[in-house]
């Protein structure tokens, strides 16, 4: 935290700071999906559109009022624009100080980190995560609690509840404050710090990895890139990577956050990493390379000649728990979202550790975390983190990875592959078919659930059905039920197919198909695939009939 150097009144003076209630109408559209509201910027930029979304998280989280919230974003067009619209809203609705990132820049993690080692009462991120930006692209808001973990389906489902009914919003007529120096101001009565946006977080990563080893490790023959993909991890990977692990200049490609992250797509896979794979094929290739997402909680995990799926990542940094400092004595448990393959699963069985399966969204990671059930999380998105934060976090799992690098000093491959060996290898892939029509998406999920009744014990392209259902979960510490999460089909030699609609999206809809297939026999562990999933693929395609109710023949996407 920087020193408070001064405290500015606004050069309005002590006249203009009055409160204004504005008069407002409510919209219709502003539900939370699977990780905050998440819309085009146009929709963003209508009048009030932010402010009544904004207001209802003061409406409904009394706790804000007196307490202290931390502000930031992934530095999209808009974000500068949006925080200082929240600022003047957060002094006019009584909130006693505000912790914002530099240049309003804070990634995910990152606000998570803030929330809770400053203890304050929430976060607001402003983010549309993987989504591209720009005055065309999308934009965000998601709102953390004091835990610093997203909010849970109670909160959101409150705060949308309060939108469709809202006549009006609070605000101070001030000028816009300076976001990029490390200052204090006043905005009425609330204090204002810009606070160093990366300092607490790198401070954090410290503490949980042997930044020792991975120095002596990166000191040596060991190459490595990082794409922060014009988006948020750039400062952060730069400080910590570079600066402080003594990576050369230049590891960390494209780490300048741009408004429209340069015009690409800052989603970590092989879909849109495609100059950061390359990098590592052949024989010159590089021994490690990673990339992180728009608001810097998502993952990617390449080594040389090697991708590792974000499942098997889970898996086996699960499995070598102890090698890192935070977690010298193991792991009490582990848990993925429901499409996760099961390759967590496996291990913790093996350590003897309890397992959870959890809707899709870090949200649900949250009370087992806090409960300490669980020290490790992920999803097959290319989610993973652990209970350092409660969220997902990008950078900790590439710093985990070069620690496990470090300890072990094998090659990715290696590790990947002895891993299999010793747990059986969960071939896994995704298939999206990105911005079909929504109504379309929706018969489909129906006729899909119409079929589930008769599935099991029959067979579906010779495979024997073993269960079938539209999963939902009771969440073990306070009992909540989450119902139409996903249409899962179990086969019984262990295969899965899982289809769900996308809840992040923000034009029609995108069905995600996840395809799953173990294979105990290391001889057979090395099948391109895309191949090793056909059958499966083709049992999906079929029993769903995509192509009749997407008019799509091809995924858009494949991970
Ligand atoms: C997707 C992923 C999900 C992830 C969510 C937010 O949601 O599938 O696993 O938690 O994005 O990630 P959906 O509903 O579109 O499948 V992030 O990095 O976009 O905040
Ligand atoms: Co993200």
């Amino acid at each position: 935290m920087p020193p408070c150097v001064e405290m500015r009144k606004n050069s309005h003076g002590p006249t203009a700071m009055t409160i204004q209630t504005v008069q407002t109408k409510p919209f219709d559209d502003q539900k939370p999906g699977t990780s905050g509201l998440r819309k085009q910027v146009g929709v963003f930029q209508q009048a009030h559109y932010l402010e009544n979304f904004v207001q209802a998280i003061f409406d409904t989280q009394a706790e804000l009022q007196g307490g202290t919230l931390v502000v930031g974003g992934d530095g999209r067009f808009y974000n500068r624009q949006a925080i200082q619209i929240i600022l003047r809203m957060a002094a006019a609705n009584g909130v006693a100080r505000c912790l914002v990132g530099q240049g309003g820049i804070l990634s995910t993690p990152a606000t998570s980190c803030v929330i809770r080692k400053h203890q304050t009462q929430g976060g607001i991120i402003l983010s549309a995560s993987h989504n591209p930006g720009g005055p065309n692209g999308d934009f965000g808001i998601k709102f953390n609690t004091a835990n610093g973990g997203p909010a849970p389906e109670k909160v959101t489902e409150a705060i949308f509840e309060c939108t469709k009914s809202i006549t009006e919003y609070k605000t101070l007529e001030a000028e816009d404050i300076d976001l990029d120096t490390l200052e204090c101001f006043t905005l009425g009565n609330m204090h204002v710090e810009i606070i160093d946006s990366v300092a607490d977080y790198a401070e954090l990563m410290a503490e949980q990895f042997d930044f020792a080893a991975i120095r002596d490790l990166i000191a040596g023959d060991f190459t490595l890139a990082f794409d922060a993909m014009h988006a948020v991890t750039g400062p952060y990977a730069t400080e910590i990577i570079e600066n402080q692990l003594g990576a050369p200049a230049g590891t960390v490609m494209n780490g300048t956050p741009l408004e429209d992250f340069g015009g690409g797509h800052p989603d970590p896979n092989l879909a849109h990493a495609r100059e950061l794979v390359a990098k590592t094929q052949g024989d010159h290739g590089l021994d490690f390379a990673a990339a992180s997402d728009g608001d810097g909680d998502r993952n990617m995990i390449l080594g040389k000649n090697i991708f590792v799926t974000p499942s098997d990542s889970l898996a086996i940094l699960a499995a070598n728990a102890t090698v890192f400092p935070a977690y010298r004595n193991g792991i009490p448990g582990v848990a993925r979202s429901m499409p996760t393959s099961q390759a967590a699963d496996r291990v913790a069985e093996k350590l003897g550790i309890e397992c959870f399966e959890t809707p899709t969204g870090w949200k649900f990671f949250g009370n087992l975390l806090d409960a300490g059930r669980i020290a490790f999380c992920g999803e097959e998105s290319f989610g993973t983190g652990s209970s350092h934060v409660r969220e997902k976090d990008g950078l900790w799992a590439v710093l985990a990875w070069l620690n496990l690098l470090a300890a072990r000093r094998e090659s990715v491959a290696d590790i990947v592959h002895a891993h299999w060996a010793e747990f059986g290898r969960n071939y896994y892939s995704r298939h999206d078919y990105e911005g079909v029509d929504a109504a379309g998406a929706e018969d489909l999920m129906n006729n899909l659930r119409e079929s589930l009744g008769g599935l099991p014990g029959s067979e579906l392209g010779g495979l024997k059905v073993a269960y079938a259902d539209d999963f939902a979960y009771t969440d073990p510490i306070d009992n909540s039920v989450s119902r139409n999460q996903g249409i899962r089909i179990g086969f019984e030699n262990g295969s899965r197919v899982v289809f769900r609609l996308s809840g992040t999206g923000t034009v029609g809809a995108t069905l995600r198909v996840y395809i799953e297939a173990f294979e105990p026999d290391p001889a057979k562990q090395q099948e391109p695939t895309q191949e090793a999933l056909a059958t499966l693929i083709d049992i999906a395609r079929e029993h769903a009939q995509i192509e009749k109710f997407t008019g799509r023949r091809e995924p858009t996407v494949i991970t």
